[in-house]
């Protein structure tokens, strides 16, 4: 299985190094893409520094600003037209440990459609992060369960192994979601296609240097969002529909 790993950065300049040192020699065999969109803080030239020197590694630069979402949909854009058979979410800041990825590779070479880093399964647990954080990420993802009628435990998680049929099967133009919102909206997507979907239990670590991009707009979109996918699809239910409205 060729493996690219897709790390979006905005201004993390102290954290990627770090991170892509660590995937490196973790699993030395998955080719790493960095999306950067123009981080001012010059991420995207240390990543092409690094690129210069790791075969492996490549950077795709964005203009500016366009969300996580964009970035990384930009990127599995980028890894299907070169061919990988898994394409891999994961955050340069820390939070995502790079020795945890194999596992989630494992699950993909045993029938996984979608394995999914999760912190709120048995053995799944967060560092440093504040007990605040922990309960709008556990009652969000409650919420997204019940609403949406998914098994899924930890449905925000970022750090997530597609298997490039799943992302070959959803409509990426038509994902527009923004933070945690675009991790949940993939779920729901590739959880109505009824594929094959595991969680696997991470540690999640808090940022340890530079800025959450994180705000409290992005958490109401994502509650809403849950709200009316929820309501549809009950709604198609009860009119005959199947949930993807055809
Ligand atoms: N290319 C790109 N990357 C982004 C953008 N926003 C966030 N990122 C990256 O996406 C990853 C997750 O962003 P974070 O700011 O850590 O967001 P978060 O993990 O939801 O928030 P925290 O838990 O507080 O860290 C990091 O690697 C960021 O650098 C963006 O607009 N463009
Ligand atoms: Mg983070």
């Amino acid at each position: 299985m060729r493996v690219l790993t897709i790390i979006p950065t905005y201004n993390e300049l102290e954290s990627l190094p770090k991170t892509l040192g660590r995937l490196r020699s973790a699993v030395p065999a998955s080719d790493v893409l960095v999306v950067d969109d123009n981080s001012p803080d010059g991420t995207g030239t240390l990543a092409d520094n690094i690129a210069a020197e790791d075969g492996q590694v490549h950077v795709l630069h964005r203009q500016g600003k366009e969300g996580l979402g964009a970035a990384y949909i930009a990127g599995f854009k980028w890894g299907l037209a070169a061919g990988y058979d898994v394409l891999v979410e994961m955050d340069a800041d820390g939070s995502h440990q790079p020795e945890e990825l194999q596992q989630l590779l494992d699950a993909v070479e045993n029938g996984a459609d979608l394995a999914m880093g999760s912190r709120w399964v048995p053995g799944g647990s967060v560092v440093n992060w504040p007990l605040y954080r922990q309960a709008i990420s556990r009652v969000g993802s409650t919420y997204a369960r019940l609403m949406l009628g998914i098994r899924i435990k930890d449905v925000t998680g970022g750090f997530r192994a597609f298997r490039r049929t799943t992302l070959e099967k959803l409509s990426l133009d038509e994902v527009d979601s923004v933070g945690y919102g675009f991790q949940v909206d993939l779920a729901w997507r590739v959880a109505q296609l009824g594929l094959n979907i595991v969680e696997r239990p991470i540690t999640f670590v808090e940022r340890e240097f530079g800025a959450s991009k994180m705000s409290g707009n992005i958490v109401i979109e994502a509650m809403l969002n849950v709200t009316r996918w929820g309501l549809a699809a009950r709604w198609n239910k009860l009119t005959g529909k199947t949930h993807n409205g055809k």
